[in-house]
């Protein structure tokens, strides 16, 4: 009976004194568990006499029910203590000043596409849109590239497996507004495009603005007006401009432009190259149904990152992709 006593007392008193909710709960286990000293008070049972066990039984039972009780009652107050702490570390002040707000503003390939937009749209060209998703027929076979010319490859394209692809070019685009209607066609065709390509100086998505008119009486001649007037007003100067030949598929003859260009580091003025145009092959607008003897057509195709990177002066591609805000907030 002393034994049970002293055990009783014993587990209430440190009951009492636990201070967190596994430490009670260690307590339980070891009077009350399987393994705990009340259960082993109840095993003692079997071998004691009838008179003896009754009044035995009595006192480890109401041990065990003042135990159970009394952790019961710690448990409440320490569960009520942890929640209160937990508020306590959760308040919010809400007295405290705002954190005030950051202004928003547009990326600068955003920005750059818009102004590109925006003049080309003043000098009459309409926008058109089209799917990044294509098939070989708009992205290829209907700009005149034969079977097995390199950007058709595996490793240049990415091809979806069932006859799909992401667009290379927005040139489909412009395919598909040439199928539909009839000329003359003033457009640019701006977007995402995608090439299976990832360097320093390549990313596998990048935008680019395409153009496209086709009239009667187009000539080289208005296609070098209009990008001249364009490359001017895009970077607000008087810059010199050049034509190099060069080859495209889709166009003949087809050329390169450089600008003249000042690095602003002290270094020599060079050329610099910054879009790819020509007069629309003749095969393009037959297969688009367009009657290539009564017109003709001028095309240009210019990459809009490399266009902000010159007019904002940015000299490495990723910077565009990588979402850091204190790039960012510079074009603001
Ligand atoms: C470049 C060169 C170019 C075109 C794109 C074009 C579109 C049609 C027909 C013919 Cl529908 N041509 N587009 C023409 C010449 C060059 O892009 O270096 N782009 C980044």
């Amino acid at each position: 009976m002393n034994t049970i006593d002293e055990l009783r007392s014993r587990a209430l008193n440190e009951i009492d004194a636990s201070g967190s909710l596994p430490d009670l709960d260690a307590l339980r286990v070891r009077y009350l568990g399987k393994k705990g000293e009340i259960t082993a008070q109840l095993k003692t049972l079997g071998q004691m006499e009838p008179e003896q066990r009754k009044a035995f039984g009595q006192a480890v039972n109401a041990a065990r029910d003042a135990i159970n009780q009394s952790i019961g009652a710690r448990r409440k107050q320490l569960e009520a203590a942890a929640l209160e702490q937990k508020l306590l570390s959760e308040k919010v002040d809400v007295t405290l000043p705002g954190r005030g707000e950051q202004p928003a503003g547009l990326h600068p390939v955003t920005m750059a596409m818009e102004r590109a937009i925006g003049i080309f749209t003043k000098l009459g060209f309409d926008v058109a849109t089209g799917p990044e998703v294509e098939d070989d027929h708009y992205n290829f076979e209907s700009l005149n590239f034969p079977p097995h010319h390199p950007a058709r490859a595996m490793h240049d394209t990415f091809y979806f497996g069932d006859g799909r692809l992401l667009r290379t070019h927005t040139s489909p685009v412009q395919i598909r507004v040439m199928e539909k209607g009839a000329p003359p066609f003033r457009i640019i065709a701006p977007g995402k495009v995608f090439r299976s390509d990832s360097d320093q100086t390549h990313t596998p998505m990048f935008h680019q603005i395409e153009g496209l008119l086709v009239g009667r009486n187009v000539s080289m001649a208005d296609l070098k007006g209009v990008l001249h007037t364009f490359v001017n007003a895009f970077f607000e100067r008087s810059l010199a401009m050049r034509f190099r030949p060069s080859y495209f598929p889709f166009t003949e003859p087809s050329a390169e432009v450089d600008i003249g260009w000042e690095k602003g580091d002290g270094s020599e003025p060079g050329w610099l190259e910054i879009l790819g145009c020509g007069m629309v092959h003749p095969n393009v607008l037959r297969g688009c149904g367009v009657d290539s003897e009564e017109f003709t057509g001028y095309a240009f195709g210019m990459g809009v990152e490399r266009m902000a990177m010159l007019r904002y002066g940015v000299t490495d591609l990723r910077q565009f992709f990588e979402n850091d805000l204190e790039f960012l907030r510079q074009f603001h």
